[in-house]
């Protein structure tokens, strides 16, 4: 072989190297928003706010249209997320409280320890709501451990709980950031003192009234869930979180530019108590809700042009998804209701948040690889609870079988293959409940509520007060708002539909095989 196509031949393998690497290991950032629905972003139909930098990520990559979340509150979506499990599956996974210890035990197989078994940097930054600490809880004023630095995340940046529960403090690793020694964090159920603010005694103090519950402690004029003392140093300010969230997420790119990364970017927008910065205030006619996904979408093209700037764009994969369907008063009095005009935040679909209608899981989906996903619309049906097994099938690491048991691989359609099949079935949960679920495969749509119909008062906004029958069967295609049931006319399919749903929860799992 002559030196010139030996030359040749040795730049060839390296970039076929180069290409097969970067195919490999792509950086990977999830942005997962807070309480947005389907509706509520103008790529997904909005017409009365837009969304540039949501809507670019977009045109740039793949739009699902049956992209879902698993649960349709935010402690059971993210436990699944990050797990690969249906949240129903194990008890204690609901709406975790301010004091929760650690949800996710250490041991337990992420989609972080999976990355990190390809040799990613991992980092989360932004709302947690999965708990800290051990079976006593969170140490407030010690080391905040277990949390995700023993379920595979290197570095954690954290709103501990959700912004309308206590307290307002940064968690970075294992401790409250700027916590002084002698202004001890105090956090607990019951009113520390007699004389005690809240937002019952003090409500004419309060720049942003409360509609339900959270009316304890007050910090920045908002009354919360739950109580809270000291710590006064560490306190952050609302209308900051997203500005630091973004500067957490831009350092950690920075610092980690060489290595493939991945960056759960957990925003807190647009959930309660909706307090934008100032800058973003007044931006929508929505209100502050509205104001919120102005917000986020800034978020959303600040880390877009930090990947552009680091020249990652054809190595990163970008995953946008949310982790519930929308509400309207969600406990504070903002307006969002009043203001809401022709916005329609769960798009076509009925229910939203705590709901097993679509409006509660089927969500905004967005996947984003330069050079890689083809710009397009994927009609595939793909959950957040996949994520774990495609991302893992991707970086080729295979997944222990008792790990990710709900996970099914579909890197494929998420990578928007010719022909890729994305699920193709899908179990929808409320907050938690033992009985009601959806179950969605092909057009069908199978509801189990709870007989007892005091719990259907959660069935979403819309849909209040409403006597459901404990089983609908709805064909999506022709009926997306779950209006007409079609139970009695199609008897056969649903007694399949039922056997389905209890079989995929008696199993104890639906990923099999390895
Ligand atoms: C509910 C709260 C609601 C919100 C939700 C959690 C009341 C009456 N309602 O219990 O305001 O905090 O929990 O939302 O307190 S989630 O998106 O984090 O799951
Ligand atoms: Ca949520």
């Amino acid at each position: 072989m002559s030196f010139l196509s030996r030359s040749l031949l040795f730049l060839l393998i390296c970039l076929l190297t180069s290409i097969a690497s970067a195919h490999d290991k792509p950086n990977i950032i999830v942005i997962m928003a807070d309480d947005m629905g389907y509706g509520d972003v103008s790529c997904y139909g909005a017409t009365e706010l837009t969304t540039p930098n949501i809507d670019k990520l977009a045109s740039e990559g793949m739009r699902f249209t049956s992209g879902y979340c698993s649960a349709s509150t935010c402690t059971p979506t993210r436990y699944s997320l990050l797990t690969g499990n249906y949240a129903f599956r194990t008890k204690g996974t609901g709406i975790a409280p301010p004091n929760a210890p650690a949800i996710i035990k250490p041991g337990t197989e992420t989609i972080a320890s999976l990355l990190k078994k390809a040799d990613y940097q991992t980092a989360v930054i932004g709302k947690w709501h999965l708990g800290l600490g051990g079976a006593d809880g969170p140490d407030w004023n010690g080391q905040l451990n277990p949390g995700p630095l023993e379920i595979g995340f290197d570095s954690c940046f954290l709103l501990p709980t959700t912004n309308d529960r206590v307290p307002q403090v940064y968690v970075q690793n294992h401790k409250v950031l700027n916590l002084d020694p002698k202004d001890p964090l105090w956090v607990g159920r019951k009113k520390p003192s007699e004389d005690h603010p809240t937002g019952i005694t003090h409500r004419d103090t309060l720049k942003m009234d409360w509609s339900h519950g959270h009316n304890s402690t007050i910090h920045n004029g908002i009354s919360r869930i739950g109580f809270y003392t000291g710590g006064h140093a560490a306190r952050f300010r609302d209308e900051d979180l997203a500005d630091k969230w973004v500067e957490k997420s831009i350092e950690f790119m920075e610092a980690n530019k060489e290595k493939p990364f991945f960056l759960f970017f957990s925003s807190h927008d647009l959930h309660v108590p909706r307090m934008p910065h100032e800058r973003f205030q007044g931006k929508t006619k929505l209100g502050f809700r509205g104001d919120s996904i102005i917000q986020l979408d800034w978020c959303v093209g600040e880390l877009m042009k930090t990947v552009d700037r680091l020249n990652l764009s054809e190595d990163t994969i970008i995953v946008f998804c949310s982790d519930n369907g929308p509400v309207m008063d969600d406990g504070y009095k903002d307006f969002a209701l009043e203001k809401l005009g022709n916005h329609k935040a769960a798009g076509p679909y009925s229910g939203g948040k705590y709901s097993v209608y679509e409006g509660g899981t089927r969500t905004p989906f967005i996947t984003r690889w330069k050079g890689h996903i083809p710009s397009g619309v994927s009609d595939e049906m793909v959950c957040t609870i996949d994520l774990a097994a495609s991302f893992a099938s991707m970086v080729e690491v295979k997944l222990p079988k008792e790990a990710c048991i709900d996970s099914f691989d579909v890197s494929a359609a998420l990578l928007g293959e010719a022909d890729a099949k994305g699920r193709e079935h899908l179990i929808q949960q409320d907050n938690g409940s033992s009985w009601t679920f959806g179950l969605r495969v092909g057009d069908w749509k199978l509801q189990r509520h709870e007989r007892k119909s005091s719990r259907n008062k959660n069935v979403g906004q819309q849909l209040a007060n409403t006597k459901v029958p404990e089983f609908q069967l709805f064909n999506l295609t022709k009926d997306p708002a779950e209006k007409t049931n079609v139970i009695e006319k199609y008897p056969q399919v649903a007694k399949a539909m039922k056997e389905k749903l209890n079989l995929l929860i008696v199993a104890g799992r639906s990923r099999f095989g390895e």
